[in-house]
């Protein structure tokens, strides 16, 4: 640990002893020496390759307490889906009570920022919008009062753990909320409000506004920084100013960061971690920041988990180490470790980050199921992402072009993506084939109606679609070789294939047919090993390399019942 204020080359240089507890095998190159994939990175990677996250915007989610809708004065007069829309931590805290996740064999949640947003509203082009999404804050020490309270967030995430669920912390580091009349801009030193981003380079992707008032925190700078005036009128107002002063002290005595803006910020984003036990990050726009922030991020946040850890050994699930996935936006399975800036090639998983969302799925999944399945796997087990892991979506809160837009075939994205290799990420109404477009709707506000809970309660055709999600959820849960195992297409047409870890195996078979089938298993199942099949309950026994059963559906999903 540092003890005095260090320059700008020694932050650097710890940063890069950070490197050590990135993911998996790295290239060599002048500051590390290849390392070997650990056993804990394998493990890691293993339980998130097989996770199925559920992402949920908590504000469009389910709303379990009335009462907080209006709050901090903000008004329901933004366009579209642009306004506050009622969900809160208090209903995100019913549905895990009722078992809803469970019974979709999720893993992991991730949810929306819960920190304090902007008062007012803005228009981005798209109409008047307030930051029901939570991307822009205002004090990262607080729950937004639109969503709960801290005894809320505490109450959600430890009835997560208790079931075994993980959380994931959403966390954002590039930017503050907007500007607007009740929002003043952060100090100079803090933040720069231009040039906006041309996104053709390094420079112009990083050290620049997203889009035009989004004040870009000043992540590249050492240089101390006073807290602003008016989060200290806040603080003073709220009854905690020399209690936020003290910490923020004892911090920076501790570390001995210089009081440049990121390592405020990075305070903030770890207290969540020490406090409540989030289990990773999901980081956001991780591309627009420097690498070196993400390396010292991670350290501060792995100490604030085995803070955690110590002190609520009964919450604690497993020793699974705290867990980076970024969003780097536009990141590709196909780019294997390096993401390419146009003048420079950055690979995230040697800065620190364990995991990426993969924005290529939804593409991928628009062809031949065994094409992305061998790529995927192979990536994966054997080839530039050994060790790592990685997201698979098919639709998202900020990508207009989701796979099945129309919501055409919602069993058929299921089937797509949690049999997938890789991690899953449910969006919040894949399951219940929730509506992507909405009539008035502007931009993303299309992908962020209310959760269709009316369509579920109504049965028929919505419950339908839910059951087949609850089906595969649950049986890529039950086994961690369907996201994390080795893959083998053994059958082209109808398409059959199996995924092996060495404590585990499954053969999955498709369109099958309704009724009596007899499939194949080639030499995964030996003759007379007992199978049951998740999808219909059904079980059978290998004969003559064969099983024979009667089912309703034309997929199988084959294992040995535990
Ligand atoms: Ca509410
Ligand atoms: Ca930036």
């Amino acid at each position: 640990m540092m003890t005095q204020t260090p320059s700008r080359a020694a932050v650097l240089v710890t940063a890069g002893l950070v490197l050590l507890s990135g993911c998996g095998e790295r290239p060599s190159d002048t500051t590390t020496t290849a390392a070997a994939v650990t056993a804990a990175q394998t493990r890691a990677a293993a339980f998130w390759n097989s996770a199925t996250v559920y992402f949920l915007l908590t504000d469009r989610f389910a709303n379990g307490d009335s009462t907080n809708d209006l709050a901090l004065g903000r008004a329901q007069d933004g366009a579209v889906l642009r306004s506050f829309q009622g969900g809160d931590l208090a209903g995100l805290l019913q549905q895990l009570e009722t078992g809803y996740f469970d019974s979709l064999g999720v893993t992991a949640i991730w949810m929306t920022p819960f920190v304090e947003q902007i008062q007012g509203s803005v228009d981005e082009g798209t109409g008047k919008t307030y930051g029901y999404h939570g991307y822009w804050t205002r004090d990262w020490t607080a729950v937004d009062p639109a969503l709960g309270t801290m005894d809320d967030l505490r109450a959600v995430v430890d009835a997560a753990h208790r079931r075994g669920i993980r959380v994931l912390m959403d966390a954002v580091i590039n930017h503050t909320g907007p500007v607007t009349s009740l929002d003043p801009q952060w100090p100079d030193g803090w933040v720069r409000t231009e040039p906006r981003c041309g996104y053709t380079d390094y420079a112009t992707t990083v050290e620049c506004t997203l889009v035009a008032n989004l004040p870009d925190i000043r992540t590249d700078s050492d240089a101390p920084v006073d807290l602003p005036g008016p989060l200290l009128d806040k603080w003073e107002q709220e009854g905690r100013l020399e209690e936020e002063v003290a910490e923020l002290d004892a911090y920076f005595a501790r570390t001995g960061y210089p009081r440049g803006p990121r390592y405020y910020v990075m305070k903030w984003l770890t207290d969540w971690v020490r406090e409540f036990g989030f289990d990773g990050y999901r980081m956001d726009t991780a591309k627009h920041f420097e690498e070196a922030v993400s390396a010292e991020l991670k350290r501060e946040a792995e100490q604030a988990f085995a803070d955690w850890k110590a002190a609520h050994p009964d919450l604690v699930i497993d020793d699974l180490p705290f867990y980076l996935m970024g969003e780097v936006y536009n990141y590709d399975v196909a780019n294997g470790r390096g993401f390419d800036f146009g003048n420079r090639t950055v690979d995230f998983f040697a800065i620190g980050y364990d995991g990426l969302i993969n924005f290529g799925f939804k593409r991928d999944a628009a062809g031949p199921l065994d094409d992305f399945f061998t790529r995927y796997a192979a990536a994966l087990r054997d080839g530039a992402l050994r060790g790592c892991a990685i997201l698979n979506y098919a639709s998202s809160h900020d990508d207009g072009a989701p796979y099945d837009p129309d919501r055409k075939d919602p069993r058929g994205t299921a089937t797509r993506l949690l049999l997938a290799p890789g991690g899953a990420q449910i969006y919040y109404g894949d399951e219940l084939a929730r509506p992507l477009k909405v009539p008035g709707a502007q931009g993303d506000a299309n992908l962020r109606s209310f959760m269709n809970w009316d369509d579920l309660a109504r049965g028929g055709t919505t419950a339908e679609v839910l059951e087949h999600w609850r089906k595969l959820g649950r049986f890529r849960r039950a086994h961690p070789a369907v996201g994390a195992g080795a893959h083998r297409r053994l059958q082209a047409e109808p398409y059959i294939f199996s995924r092996k870890l060495d404590t585990d195996r499954v053969l999955v078979a498709l369109d099958q047919g309704d009724g009596p089938k007899t499939i194949p298993v080639f030499d995964v199942f030996p003759e007379g090993t007992a199978l049951v099949d998740a999808y219909s309950g059904m079980r059978g026994t290998v004969a003559g390399g064969k099983i024979s059963l009667t089912t309703p559906s034309g997929l199988v999903l084959l294992s040995e019942p535990r």
